[in-house]
């Protein structure tokens, strides 16, 4: 999709493509801070490190996940933060963005995928009305290694399933799939009614991408409270008490 043509396909789809909004090298460079976020200490108070569940259910430890990174690497900080991204954002929500979330999915080898959703089903309307989401590519994404498969039909401004579980392919009968592949450094952009899914990576390298999510400004400032809220009923693999069952909620 052309620059011009960004904006009309998030329009009208609720989701669109920039490649190589980054370059190769820039993306070569997160993937260094990546294995700099992996190799941090688990420490409560530190970066928010989740386990892959499926996998553990088959006695597996595998890392699935970093979130809240933003006050901990000065580098990434410059990603969320970068001037393409907020200028892309305002002209998408039509006023400058505020991060709401950032987390990183590095679907290790053998990693799961994940259920059919939309993320406002993860209760993020307690926030505000939407929110955007960037994917940046820091490995290429494939069918074989699970890129994201998004909704291609009109765009979806309202919840079609319920809160805290995937999505029904019944809920989304009328929605047809495209898989999404990138290569590093590409964006893709989709707010928060954009139904999707993928695969598990069924390779032997790793998938990492890092999805910065914003709210518009006039929607306030929600990094602390989505957190603050996201460590009482999912906290970081650290911070568990052995005798609770914690559950994914989408
Ligand atoms: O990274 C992926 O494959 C999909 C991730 C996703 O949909 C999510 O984290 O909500």
């Amino acid at each position: 999709v052309s620059d011009g043509g960004v904006h009309a396909h998030f329009t009208r789809h609720g989701w669109a493509r920039c490649n190589g909004l980054f370059s190769r090298a820039e993306a070569g460079a997160m993937a260094g801070w990546v294995d700099e976020l992996v190799a941090l200490p688990d420490r409560p108070g530190g970066v928010w490190k989740y386990g892959d569940d499926e996998a553990r259910t088959q006695g597996r430890a595998i890392l699935s996940r970093i979130e809240r990174f933003r006050e901990h690497h000065a580098g990434l900080r410059a990603v969320l933060e970068d001037a393409r991204l907020s200028s892309l954002l305002s002209a998408l929500m039509g006023e400058p963005p505020l991060l709401f979330k950032d987390k990183i999915n590095l679907k290790l080898p053998g990693s799961s995928g994940f259920a059919l959703h939309q993320d406002a089903q993860a209760g993020w309307q307690a926030y505000g009305r939407v929110q955007v989401t960037v994917m940046i590519s820091i490995d290429a994404t494939t069918r074989e290694n699970g890129c994201l498969e998004i909704g291609a039909g009109p765009r979806l401004t309202e919840l079609r399933g319920a809160l805290f579980r995937p999505l029904c392919e019944a809920e989304v009968a009328d929605v047809p799939f495209v898989p999404v592949e990138t290569a590093p450094g590409d964006v893709v952009v989709f707010d928060s009614f954009v139904a999707h899914r993928s695969a598990p990576n069924r390779t032997q390298t790793a998938r990492r991408v890092l999805y910065a999510t914003y709210n518009p400004r006039s929607d306030g400032d929600q990094y602390a409270r989505y957190f603050a809220d996201k460590h009482a009923s999912y906290p970081p693999d650290v911070e568990r008490h052995r005798d609770h069952d914690y559950r994914y909620r989408v």
